[in-house]
């Protein structure tokens, strides 16, 4: 087997069979067939009496091959090696590290005992896939681990640990972080005496009305996806179908969700967020600036957020305000949202000072002359921008990247106020900075690729997904945001209501509708802030006060649970302004709110990537799923426009008088 990813090799009576596929030692073909190709030697060798099952580098199998699923299936199939490990009449031990995942997760199931080191996870995401364990897991999970851990990994998809698997009896025995095979071998050799253990055989475990309890109260968290529910229905399946016919019934739902829409979208972010992060025309010889202390700029709701995901990364930050108050109201709320994770458990008392104690704030600019980045969250106006970032200039050491978190503004404009425009980049957190995963990352013209590579590269270590974006007028999201917004108000001026266009994106999955994120926001964002001049709704609803959920009214009336209601002073506005306009009201239909809002971001996704904004349509999909909340079982605006047709696409834009990019009507031919 010279060129499998398998090997063997024996030791007394063991047999050890290691896989050998980085990066993640996926279940491939090759590794199917060298896994069954080294059972056989293991039974046809009467010296062998048990055999381990591990994997070299840096992870236990971490699931099947999704690259595979789009291309024909080659044999042997997974849940046919997994069956054949589990009918071995020598003992199998699987030999856990890193992460045992989908069906890494289902062979160790195959095999009749488990052994792993403490740092392990085990887990069955296939759910994030828009998939279910399709190798046994749901028919094997409930007898090995119990109906309630069994619904929870599959239906929830995050993994367990390995100390949670030894107490649910998923894993047998916890092995020494640094001699995992030395150990297995030696509880093979245990296990010989007890013989094989086929999961197969063993009782459901548990009580079956865990499986509708956790149903119930995930039900708002798996609104509009079609996994979570086949999940369950398998787990249940288990609790009262034999062993075979339970395979039979995991095996139909799973074709049925490989087949349909919803995986395909998820399985296109998986890799649409991975590529993501690559950066065209950058080659891996280029290497990312240290960052080993950053600045923020700004201790607002922002400037507070963005430090956080530093100082939770170990990483210290000085903050600075213009203001004391300001600074220690910054501040306090950074503490607050700390405790607030730690009293809900996810974090550690200890864990709150270790990250506040990594703070410095300060009133003074000069106190960044040490940081390696210095993150600017201030007001969003360009003169103040350019001012900070000429000051920044005299005070940050050479090499320091200079970012702004601006949202809209023109970063080559911000770079040209420094001496040193390739260290300037933006860096566009969203709000709540310190929970959205989101992060753009703006490209200038003289940006250099060693700077880019250092904010990508920092992204991922505070947990972001980093998107490359040029420079342009809100960059991606927020410049695919504009037509949208701009279209809803129109819609709103022809007849429709807040309620209906809000109504027409929640039920496609969105987490609110234009005007619900409006109040959310605040509808006096950009306002210019005199009561007296009126010249559209906006103006009119922060004129009475309507500035969002703030002030308990925006587009809707917000009782003190902050439920919306629709108004009849906004409706009164509306209709005075369609009045005035001349427009004529008429029925909106639901699919015109579609055509209407959702076509033409599509469209300026097209026009994106005609200008090179955005270096792929995936990445596009990207920032509106983390940064926007799309729902991600549509994969993204651009994925979805390819799922409606650009035909389509093209004529719903026509029909309403758009102008269709170049690209696009290409594509629709
Ligand atoms: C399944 O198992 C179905 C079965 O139930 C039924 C079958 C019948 N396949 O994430 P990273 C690539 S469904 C192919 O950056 P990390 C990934 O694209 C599967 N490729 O590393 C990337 O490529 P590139 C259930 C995969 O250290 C590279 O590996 N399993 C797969 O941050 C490195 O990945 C899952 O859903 C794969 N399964 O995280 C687990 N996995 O370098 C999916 C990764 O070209 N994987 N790649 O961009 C993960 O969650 C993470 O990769 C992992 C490592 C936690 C393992």
């Amino acid at each position: 087997m010279t060129d499998s990813p398998i090997s063997t090799r024996i030791d007394g009576d063991v047999l050890i069979i290691t896989s050998n596929n980085p990066p993640v030692n996926a279940l491939g073909a090759a590794v199917r067939i060298g896994l069954d190709a080294g059972l056989k030697e293991a039974l046809d060798n009467d010296a062998v009496q048990a055999v381990v099952v591990r994997c070299d580098g840096r992870t236990f199998f971490a699931g099947a091959d999704i690259t595979e699923f789009t291309k024909p299936p080659v044999e042997p199939m997974l849940n046919v090696v997994i069956d054949r490990f589990e009918a071995s009449p020598k003992p199998v031990i699987a030999a856990i590290h890193g992460t045992a995942l989908g069906g890494g997760c289902e062979v160790t199931l195959g095999c009749h005992y488990r052994i792993a080191v403490p740092s392990a996870k085990i887990g069955t995401p296939e759910v994030k896939l828009g998939l279910l364990p399709g190798a046994g897991g749901t028919q094997r999970l409930p007898r090995v681990a119990g109906i309630e851990t069994a619904v929870e990994m599959c239906a929830g998809g995050s993994p367990i640990s390995a100390s949670k698997a030894l107490e649910v009896g998923l894993v047998d025995k916890l092995a020494g972080e640094d001699s995992l095979e030395a150990d297995a071998i030696a509880f093979a050799r245990e296990c010989i005496a007890k013989g094989p253990r086929p999961s197969r055989e063993m009782p459901v475990k548990g009580d079956p009305a865990s499986i509708e309890a956790y149903a119930k109260a995930n039900a708002k968290k798996f609104r509009g996806f079609e996994a979570p529910a086949a999940n369950i229905a398998c787990v249940e399946a288990a609790t009262r179908l034999p062993f075979d016919e339970g395979i039979a019934f995991e095996r139909q739902n799973f074709m049925k969700l490989m087949m349909g829409a919803q995986s395909a979208a998820q399985r296109h972010i998986f890799f649409a967020e991975r590529q993501a992060a690559k950066i065209d025309g950058i080659g891996d010889d280029v290497n990312p600036r240290p960052v080993k202390k950053v600045g923020v700029i700004g201790a607002g709701t922002m400037g507070g957020g963005i430090s956080m995901n530093f100082l939770s990364a170990g990483i210290p930050v000085t903050i600075v305000e213009m203001k004391q108050d300001a600074l220690d109201r910054g501040t306090g709320v950074m503490r607050k949202n700390y405790e607030a994770s730690a009293a809900k458990g996810r974090l550690k008392p200890e864990q709150v000072e270790q990250a506040m104690g990594l703070l410095t704030p300060t009133l003074s600019l000069e106190d960044l002359a040490d940081c390696d980045l210095v993150i600017e969250a201030v007001f969003e106006q360009m003169e103040i921008k350019k001012e900070i970032f000429g000051k920044l200039d005299t005070i940050c050491k050479p090499g320091a990247i200079l970012a702004s978190n601006t949202s809209y503004l023109d970063i080559d404009e911000i770079a040209a106020s420094t001496s040193r425009p390739q260290d300037v980049l933006g860096m566009h957190f969203f709000s709540p900075a310190n929970v959205m995963k989101l992060l753009e990352v703006v490209r200038g013209d003289k940006t250099a690729p060693d700077a880019l590579v250092t904010a990508m590269g920092i992204a991922k270590k505070i947990g972001k997904v980093a998107v490359v974006a040029g420079v342009c007028h809100g960059f991606i999201g927020n410049r695919m945001l504009m037509p949208r917004q701009v279209e809803a108000m129109k819609l709103l001026m022809e007849g429709a209501t807040p309620a209906q266009v809000d109504k027409v994106h929640v039920d496609f999955g969105m987490p609110m509708g234009p005007f619900q994120m409006s109040d959310l926001a605040g509808v006096d964002i950009g306002w210019h802030r005199d009561p007296n001049l009126i010249e559209n709704v906006r103006d009119a609803l922060c004129a009475k006060g309507r500035w969002g959920q703030k002030t308990g009214k925006g587009f809707y009336d917000y009782d003190e649970k902050r439920t919306p209601s629709p108004s009849a002073e906004v409706q009164a506005i509306l209709d005075d302004f369609a009045a005035k306009s001349g427009a004529v009201k008429r029925e909106i239909s639901d699919e015109e709110i579609v055509e209407r809002t959702l076509y033409p971001m599509v469209n300026e996704g097209y026009l994106i990537l005609e200008e090179g904004k955005a270096q792929r349509a995936s990445d596009i999909d990207v920032v509106w799923i983390y940064g926007y909340g799309w729902p991600v079982y549509r994969g993204g605006p651009m994925f979805w426009g390819d799922l409606e047709g650009a035909k389509k696409i093209v004529a719903g834009l026509e029909k309403h008088g758009f102008a269709v990019a170049k690209s696009l009507k290409a594509k629709a031919g």
